[in-house]
């Protein structure tokens, strides 16, 4: 009988950030890497994150919290307590200078921590609505360096993503599993392991498939897209080359599950711009900059509705919305093809 080997040289998220941290540093003489202590904050939000979401039926923490938030959601008791706790993270790191969440209305500013270098945008708890059912939500976030000489406002966000040092999420599913990326680097997934406490690489320098037949978008809203929108959607059911198949869809509500899922196995999720949310649903800040960046370094590509690089959209308040369409390399130049 073959002996099962047992991994004794765990690469945690801990150490792969120093490794490429310091790595990093040698080859540019930059330091374009959020600090260990924001990535500890960050993970240990994730952590508490992930705790209480799997202990929210247990200990009366689904439901609604009564309130809703800037965008005029309404709030679950989880979106309090996941904003909450990332806000508190975020202060006690003692780097970031500016904060802001999709659950506050005005960006949260930390003017105590004088020597604090880092701007994060967030959203704390993706896909909220599917709570109660147990299914898999996210938090989503985006880390921006301060420009020279500033102590951190605004418009240190309001920047495009092509100027974001790092963007990432973390998915809380049958495990929680982190997948992060840094400016002009790879993308890697780690996936917690509850025992040891630590996010373990787990998927090193991912990329997506070339592509998929694999589509990802809510279809209920297809009376309201625009044309080319349906006839891209419709050309995937419906193909009309001989001997073509359609595509499957999948579609889970959940911007962090279905971009994971995309990222793994290839394919599109798209939540367009339409006739009833003409500036689309998404938010630019925290959900689609960020996932932008994931794609784009994992091979893929992402685009706002009118085609253009969602990775260079600027957004003007920090809670702007955009239509977005991120997949596969191939699967994004079939969507360009059809909304020239
Ligand atoms: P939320 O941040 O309020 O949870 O909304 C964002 C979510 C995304 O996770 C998901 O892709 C989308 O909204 C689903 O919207 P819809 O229910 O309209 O399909
Ligand atoms: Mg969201």
């Amino acid at each position: 009988m073959q002996e099962e080997r047992i991994n004794v040289d765990i690469i945690t998220l801990t150490r792969f950030l120093t490794e490429e941290q310091s790595k990093h540093k040698e080859a540019t003489g930059d330091f374009t890497y959020p600090s260990r202590l924001l990535c500890h904050a960050l993970q240990f939000s994730f952590k508490s994150i992930a705790y209480y979401i799997r202990r929210a039926t247990l200990i009366n923490l689904t439901g609604l919290a009564g309130s809703s938030n800037t965008t005029g959601d309404d709030q679950k008791k989880l979106d309090v307590i996941g904003n909450d706790l990332f806000i508190a993270a975020m202060r006690s790191s003692g780097k970031c200078a500016v904060l802001v969440s999709e659950e506050e209305e005005e960006a949260i500013f930390f003017p105590e921590h004088k020597n604090a270098r880092y701007a994060v945008a967030c959203d704390p708890i993706d896909g909220s609505s599917n709570l109660d059912a147990g299914v898999s939500v996210g938090t989503i976030f985006g880390i921006h360096k301060l420009a020279e000489g500033s102590t951190g406002t605004k418009e240190d966000l309001l920047k495009p993503g092509t100027e974001l040092i790092a963007a990432g999420f973390t998915m809380y599913g049958a495990s929680a599993q982190l997948v992060i990326t840094m400016k002009g680097g790879s993308v890697n997934g780690f996936t917690m392991d509850n025992a040891l406490g630590e996010f373990i690489l787990t998927h090193p320098d991912m990329k997506m498939p070339k592509k998929r037949a694999i589509y990802s978008v809510n279809e209920g809203n297809s009376l309201y897209w625009e044309d080319s929108t349906k006839d891209y959607f419709n050309s995937l059911k419906y193909p009309t080359e001989e001997g073509g198949k359609p595509y499957s869809a999948r579609y889970i509500g959940s911007m962090v599950a279905d971009a994971y899922r995309t990222l793994l196995y290839g394919g599109i999720f798209a939540y367009p711009a339409d006739k009833k949310s003409p500036k689309g649903k998404l938010r630019i800040l925290y959900e689609c900059a960020p996932m932008a960046m994931v794609f784009e370094n994992a091979g893929g590509q992402a685009l706002n509705s009118k085609m253009k690089r969602m990775m260079e959209v600027v957004p003007e308040h920090i809670h702007d919305r955009s239509g977005i369409f991120m997949g596969s390399y191939d699967e994004m130049e079939k969507v360009k093809s059809f909304h020239k």
